[in-house]
């Protein structure tokens, strides 16, 4: 994927524009208008500036990025030779579909078409073309060339390679994707409309004054502005807009305020007033947590996001220092239980039985910080603590254990890859929780780490690591676990832990020495010093170096030759090379007789030499 088209070049679409060119991508930009198209370049020239001013942009790189994108009212030229168009324009179903029917018209037969709708449904929009397996929702959050959260929304057509491609390109933007289900709102604005519309409620109903509305949801929430500031920057009329078709989709509930609509119809914004009455903080705040907690209950409860994607939405999309579920875990799960009870018996909304069957557990929220998926017969364990650059930490560890043991026993997987969520693979063991540890901790931990890699390397199925950032310390120990490793182009390797002051602990004096020899393991070692992708190819660290935005399509394609194999053949060929390499070579060739007569005990042995008989493509059943 080397092109895209964004059309509409207002604020969202001039941001996802910039956002793309700065990504390496080659952008056409368009709009109906020439003045639309140059607003859009100032905003992006704007942005850029501003990037310069707090050093997050090289001043050379800004004409670069500009020059990048085709700038055009031309929408057929535009979108031609597109791999991928994002469109987005007015929240207008009618405007959206003609403009979708023209593009399928004008694209490549082979093109993704995306709508960043924050509200409409994708399904509908992808009806009016001819191709709904290539049509998903790219949802961006505001400031958008800035802004690292993207929902990734799936319609009932959409094709499960398209949906992997385009988290690949968000992950290629920098952007930390959620795949969330074609349902109003979404996963971020199904709860963080209402919010600013339960305050307007608040309001209306005389509950408290509009400043004690504002700092109990500050306070509640823990967050830097309150609804009304919030509204005034980000626009009334947008919360009344949004707010009205959560209304028309989900029922009473929803409906906008009487005077969230009179102040969108003043056209002014709110003045915030009154005094902070302290006596009613307590009370605001709980309905401002009630209404949030089942709300974002509703959304898992319904599948429409798990609670790690609704946290990711709240903690990165609207830079909430915790999500819902966190703050559930904060406060308790009984408490938060009778909060939301109370609020469902006053607003008539259901409580959630995902509640309800939490607080029967009495344990808290469990978040993962390790996702597992799966794409045919790829099993893909991710690294998910992008923050922390996917840092091992014990409960990171405790989840990959039980990935790997999920998918060893998933019989449709044949192939695991792992890798890391955000730009690193994994950057060590989590120097800030082993800071703290006594020796005997250490020893525990170094285990247990041990322990885990060990089972991701005894794993009777193939696993590649794809390496798509830093590969540190434990992370360099757990790419070195997996069978394979393919680098992307920028990937850095290294074992640094002599800079800390301690040595490798999860495996890499031995691995590595095994994998690179005792000299360039020593030399890495005793040096701390990280090398690129290209030199970790050259001393046979690594199997293959691809460019990055190539990464994982590499991977699945080493990944179906080897599942293509008889899997009987290629497991026990695993079990000779680690067993048969760690003993002397008269004790590894007797290893390897009994595993290749093994192999003559098979179906499949019949089925890879008959069909070689026979010319024809085997069938292999793995027994
Ligand atoms: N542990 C904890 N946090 C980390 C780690 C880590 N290993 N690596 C990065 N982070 C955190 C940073 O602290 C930072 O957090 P915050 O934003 O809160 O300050 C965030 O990730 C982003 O990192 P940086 O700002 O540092 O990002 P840069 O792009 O500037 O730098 C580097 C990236 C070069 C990768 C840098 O982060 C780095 O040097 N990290 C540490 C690498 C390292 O030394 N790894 C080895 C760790 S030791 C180990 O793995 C031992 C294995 C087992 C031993 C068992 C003994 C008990």
């Amino acid at each position: 994927m080397t092109k895209i088209c964004v059309v509409g070049a207002g604020n969202m679409g001039a941001g996802i524009a910039q956002r793309c060119s700065q990504s390496g991508f080659a952008v056409s930009m368009v709009d109906i208008k020439e003045e639309f198209v140059k607003k859009g370049f100032d905003s992006i020239r704007r942005t850029l500036d501003e990037g310069v001013k707090r050093g997050k942009v090289k001043p050379e790189q800004v004409d670069a990025i500009i020059k990048n994108i085709h700038g055009t009212i031309d929408l057929k030229e535009a979108s031609a030779d597109a791999d991928l168009v994002i469109e987005a324009v007015f929240e207008d179903m009618e405007i959206k579909k003609k403009l979708f029917a023209d593009l399928d018209k004008f694209c490549k037969p082979d093109a993704i078409l995306a709508t960043n709708t924050s509200s409409l449904s994708v399904n509908e929009m992808a009806a009016v073309t001819s191709r709904p397996v290539k049509f998903a929702g790219l949802h961006f959050f505001y400031p958008a060339a800035i802004n690292q959260l993207i929902e990734v929304i799936p319609g009932d057509k959409t094709a499960p390679d398209v949906i992997s491609k385009l988290i690949d390109v968000s992950r290629l933007l920098g952007k930390l994707p959620i795949t969330v289900k074609d349902a109003p709102g979404f996963a971020v604005n199904r709860y963080f409309v209402p919010f600013l519309n339960e305050a307007v409620k608040m309001l209306d109903e005389g509950v408290a004054t509009m400043a004690t509305i504002e700092e109990s949801a500050k306070k509640s929430l823990q967050i830097s502005m309150g609804p009304f500031e919030l509204m005034n920057a980000t626009g009334v009329q947008i919360a009344y807009h949004a707010q009205e078709s959560l209304h028309k989709a989900l029922g009473q509930f929803y409906r906008p305020a009487n005077g969230l609509q009179k102040q969108f119809e003043s056209g002014q914004k709110w003045t915030i007033s009154g005094t902070v009455e302290l006596e009613k903080m307590d009370k605001v705040g709980e309905r401002f947590l009630g209404m949030l907690f089942t709300i974002a209950l509703h959304l898992v409860d319904e599948g429409i996001a798990t609670k790690e994607a609704v946290e990711r939405g709240a903690t990165v999309g609207l830079r909430w220092k915790l999500g819902p579920f966190a703050m559930m875990n904060e406060i308790g799960i009984e408490k938060s239980l009778h909060i939301v009870e109370r609020f469902c018996q006053s607003s008539g909304l259901k409580v959630p039985g995902v509640l309800v069957r939490q607080a029967e557990s009495k344990k808290p929220w469990y978040l993962r910080s390790v996702q597992t998926s799966r794409e045919g017969s790829l099993g893909i364990i991710t690294v998910d603590r992008p923050d922390s650059l996917n840092a091992l930490n014990s409960k990171v560890l405790t989840d990959l254990g039980e990935a790997v043991d999920n998918l060893a026993k998933d019989e449709a997987v044949k192939v695991v890859m792992v890798t890391g969520e955000g730009g690193a693979f994994v950057a060590g063991a989590d120097i800030k929780e082993m800071i703290v540890k006594t020796p005997l901790e250490a020893r525990d931990f170094t285990y247990f780490g041990q322990s885990v890699l060990k089972k991701l390397e005894d794993m009777e199925k193939v696993s590649i690591a794809a390496v798509n950032g830093y590969a540190l310390g434990g992370g360099l120990e757990l790419a070195l676990s997996c069978d394979l490793i393919v680098a992307a182009d920028g990937a850095r390797f290294g074992l640094p832990e002599v800079t800390l002051g301690i040595h490798p602990g999860f495996g890499g004096t031995q691995r590595l020495s095994r994998q690179v020899g005792k000299a360039k393991a020593k030399e890495l070692i005793y040096t701390g010093s990280m090398i690129d992708a290209k030199e970790a190819e050259r001393i046979g660290l690594v199997n293959k170096v691809v460019p990055r935005d190539r990464l994982y399509e590499e991977v699945k394609k080493l990944a179906d030759k080897i599942a293509a194999n008889g899997p009987v053949a290629v497991k026990l060929a695993k079990a000779a090379i680690n067993r048969g390499t760690e003993v002397d070579l008269v004790t590894g060739l007797a290893y390897e007789v009994e595993t290749i007569s093994l192999c003559f005990s098979t179906e499949d042995k019949n089925e890879g030499m008959g069909a070689f008989i026979e010319k024809r493509k085997p069938q292999f059943k793995g027994k």
